[in-house]
């Protein structure tokens, strides 16, 4: 009887340190809900992760901005305060400058042009720039194509846009495009966003289909129209602090994880593209599918000799040609 109670008791307590002591708890955070494809593609990863370890890494979730915009985001990551974030390009050519030439406007014709360049050379060369910076790129996942939505017109071409004052990621890639759309660009972190089209500090604003909807802006915006102006990357980041802990073994099941969350997200954006319009109209959105997108690729050339000489000609070109 006393020899069994001890038993027990070392045997709950074997289990309870090796149980608990070795589970790390990883922080992610994305701008937008858990049901969303930021959401989406971070579970899998985690369940991933969670699964590849045994269970000794798991996720606690800050979806919605909880942990604020994704460029403070991607500055604790580096700080190393916290461990994750699923985040749009928009910041991250601030901290790694080879990340810009992917935010170039018109720079692909398609969802698949655009992930075959991010899981091709280019865009595996990119994330090999990350770790100099302090952070680590585990893979590519998925904003969307992003489109224009305002408060006060209709959008077919450029001379539509102008004089609107429209909210832009903290990017200047962006900025400097969209300025030859005539568009006032007001850059601003993404949670200060809604608050920012419902009081009309901006006219409007531009994301993926996957965003609108995620972040309800049907309520605060009347226009929508499919500009499909430029294809919004996202990117799975880690802290180094994490990274540089883990065995080799872990170190592939992250990594692998990471490209199952991509599989993931991407996925949850073709659903939100093929039933996300009709949703966005049931929601009271006009929506404006004629755009001529040719005018806003002409419109663009002064800023493309802009990019050209930043980027070089060639390297865009190269990135246009793949098919
Ligand atoms: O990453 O800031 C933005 O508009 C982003 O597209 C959004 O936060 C999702």
């Amino acid at each position: 009887m006393k020899l069994g109670h001890i038993a027990a008791a070392a045997l709950a307590l074997a289990c309870g340190t090796g149980a608990l002591a070795q589970t790390t708890t990883l922080k992610i955070g994305y701008a937008t809900s858990p049901e969303s494809h930021y959401g989406v593609g971070s579970k899998v990863f985690c369940d991933e992760v969670e699964k590849g370890t045994q269970g000794r890494y798991k996720c606690q979730h800050f979806p919605n901005s909880a942990l604020g915009g994704e460029r403070e985001q991607i500055e604790a990551i580096q700080l190393g305060t916290q461990d994750l974030v699923n985040t749009s390009t928009g910041p991250v050519g601030n901290f790694v400058p080879e990340v810009k030439i992917v935010d170039v406007p018109f720079l692909f014709r398609d969802y698949d042009h655009a992930r075959k360049v991010m899981d091709g050379p280019t865009g595996q060369d990119i994330l090999a720039k990350f770790p100099s910076k302090g952070i680590v790129a585990l893979a590519w996942t998925e904003n969307g194509f992003r489109h224009m939505t305002n408060s006060k017109r209709d959008i077919v071409k450029p001379e539509d846009a102008k004089g609107l004052k429209m909210r832009t990621m903290e990017n200047k890639v962006h900025m400097d495009g969209y300025r030859t759309f005539g568009i006032l660009p007001t850059p601003m972190a993404f949670p200060e966003l809604f608050g920012a089209l419902q009081q009309g500090t901006v006219d409007g604003q531009e994301n993926p289909i996957p965003v609108i909807l995620a972040a309800k802006f049907s309520q605060v915006q009347k226009h929508l129209s499919l500009t499909g102006h430029v294809y919004s990357p996202a990117l799975l980041l880690l802290s180094p602090k994490v990274w540089n802990k883990l065995s080799d073994g872990d170190k592939k099941v992250f990594v692998e994880a990471a490209k199952k969350a991509a599989v993931a997200q991407r996925k949850k954006v073709n659903e939100d593209e093929a039933n996300g319009i009709a949703m966005l109209e049931s929601q009271g959105m006009k929506v404006t599918k004629n755009v001529d997108k040719v005018a806003f690729q002409e419109a663009l050339k002064p800023a493309y000799a802009g990019y050209a000489k930043e980027f070089g000609a060639d390297n865009l070109k190269k990135i246009q040609e793949i098919r």
